[in-house]
This record gives structure tokens, sequence and C-alpha cells, in this order.
């Protein structure tokens, strides 16, 4: 490839300065941005030109489809971009925050993108009767979920997953120890990332996968791994993002006497007549209320 000509490449990895950017032609090249600017996303179409040997200029960034972010305080951090899918991947064990995967469908709903839930490790039956009840919420709220166990029962795991992840861009997000690595290693041969034990003592996974990677999968479509982490935060949320993405009360609002309500102290708000009598879960409700009093 000579000096100064333009290419386009897809951001595949981003280490602080040094991406890591994929050509079409499936070579891989190290790219730093231009101007330092540290605004690249996994995912994204970038433009380049090649600097010297082995190295890549980004000139700009072609316009995203989709961008995933969480937030905390301080600032809001994007996941990944271009992608048609997020898996959120969780299990019994090590322990799972049912509030993580609650944070994890108001994100991509905000962000439009479709979600689906990979409940994985099921080969612990005996976490059953503790599960079932999660799972069925979850498909009350419109969500699909899926059941695998991708140590115990890989093949099954693959006939399962391959049809849902095969002409998409899916996300694989989750707390750490759920087994995102371990699925995209059976699914894509060549991924080879790193998995590990979770720690027993403090019922934790380790923090194993460092940074987000994507991998092509299959003729036209992609897997992006991520680092899991314990807190989804939703700073960049407003109050019509988080109405929107419950539907036990976006269904409601009509039943609250203030088109404004915020149902949490107004008068005649149907939400909390929903809480009080039975048809809204109360812990989704708290749920709501800790996000709303954040903003
Ligand atoms: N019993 C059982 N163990 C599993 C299953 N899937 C994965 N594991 C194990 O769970 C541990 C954690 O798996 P990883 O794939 O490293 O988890 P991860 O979600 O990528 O974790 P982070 O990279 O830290 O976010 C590994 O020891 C896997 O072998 C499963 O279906 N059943
Ligand atoms: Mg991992
Ligand atoms: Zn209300």
């Amino acid at each position: 490839m000579s000096q100064n000509k333009n290419f386009q490449a897809r951001v595949i990895a981003t280490h602080g300065h040094h991406n890591l950017i994929q050509l079409d032609d499936a070579s891989t090249m190290e790219a730093r941005r231009r101007g330092k600017k540290k605004d690249l996303v996994v995912g994204d179409r970038v433009v380049c030109q090649l600097s010297s040997d082995h190295q890549a200029v980004v000139e700009s960034i072609l316009p995203r489809e989709s961008l995933l972010f969480r937030s905390d305080e301080i600032r809001t951090k994007p996941l990944a971009s271009n992608i048609d899918q997020v898996a959120v991947v969780f299990a019994t064990r090590p322990t799972y925050n049912p509030v993580f995967i609650w944070k994890a469908i108001l994100a991509s709903e905000t962000a439009n993108i479709p979600i689906i839930i990979i409940r994985n490790k099921c080969d612990f039956t005996e976490d059953e009767p503790e599960v079932r009840p999660f799972i069925q919420h979850l498909q009350n709220l419109g969500i699909e979920v899926i059941e695998v166990s991708a140590v115990n029962n890989p093949q099954e795991t693959e006939k399962i997953l391959q049809p849902i992840f095969e002409h998409k861009v899916t996300l694989l997000i989750g707390q750490s120890g759920m087994g995102k690595s371990t699925i995209l290693n059976l699914l894509i041969k060549e991924a080879k990332q790193r998995t590990q034990e979770y720690s027993v003592a403090l019922n934790l996974g380790k923090q194993t996968t460092t940074s987000t990677h994507w991998f092509d999968y299959l003729e036209d479509s992609a897997i992006v791994d991520s680092p899991g982490f314990q807190e989804f935060g939703l700073a960049h949320l407003t109050i019509n993002d988080i109405m929107r993405g419950m539907p036990e009360i976006y269904q409601r609002v009509e039943e609250c006497r203030f088109t404004n309500c915020r149902h949490l102290e107004e008068p005649g708000c149907g939400i909390k007549k929903a809480v009080e009598d039975g048809e809204i879960d109360p812990r989704r409700y708290a749920f709501y209320r800790e996000l709303v009093e954040k903003i």
C-alpha cells in the first residue's frame, strides 16, 4: 500500500493511544489517532492513512450506526459501536446481580440496540429454584432468554447460539466470570481468548478479559468480547429513557393523573397504585426510583 492513500478499516481493539485496526482483507495493523484524540471505539469504521511500514493513522471515523454507553458520575464510556445486538451473559456462579441486567436492558433500549439474555452454566441444576423466577420475570418484560451450558454442553450451545449470532454483530457483556469469553471461544475457535475460574471464596469473577475485542464470525458477522464489570452506570439517561425502558411503567403512564407524572410523590399516580396492588414488582419500582432520584 502506498503512503498518503486513504483506506478504510475497522477498529478491533483500543489500548490508550495504541489501536488495532483490521483491513478489509482481514490483515491487522497498529494505528494511532490523528491529533492524539481518544475518541475511537471498538467497532468503528475508520478512514486511515499509512504512515510507515506497518503503522496507520486514523484520519476520521465514519458515522456510527449504533453506540452503546455506560457511565459513571464523571464520564460516559462507550462500550462498542456498530453492533446489531447486545447479549448479556449471566450465570448463577459466581453470583449475578439482577440490577446489572436491568441496567443493561435500559442502556440498550436507549441506544436502540436489541438485547438478548444468555443464561450460561445451566449445568448448575441445583440453582434452578433460585433462578427460574428471574428468568420468567425477564421473559415477562418481553426479553428473549437463551439457556446454555458452554462448558458442559458445547455442541448443543453452539447449535443454539449460531442462528442467533449469524448475520449480526453481537456484543457480549456481563459481570466477570459469567462465561463470555468461553462462549466466544466456542463459536470462534481461533479467538483463543483467555478464560479463568472465578473466585469461589469471593463469589466473583477475576476480571480475566481486560479489553474489548472484535472478532469476525462466519461470513458476515462478528462477536465482540468485553471485560466484565460490576457497575453499569446510567448517568447518561433521561427520565424518559428510564420510563421507556421499563415496559411495566411505560404501559401504565396513561393511568396517572398528571401527564408529566414522575411516579415519585405525585398524587393520583397509576404506577404507585400498581405497585400497591401488587401489579408491579416492588423491587423494579425501587430500582426506578433510585435511578430517577439521581437525575
Ligand atoms: N460449570 C460451567 N462453567 C463454565 C461454563 N461456561 C464457562 N464456565 C467457566 O466459568 C469461568 C469463567 O469463564 P470466562 O469465559 O473466563 O468468563 P468471562 O465472562 O469472560 O469473565 P471476564 O473476562 O472476567 O469478564 C471459566 O472457568 C469457565 O470455564 C459453563 O457452562 N458451566
Ligand atoms: Mg472474558
Ligand atoms: Zn405516575
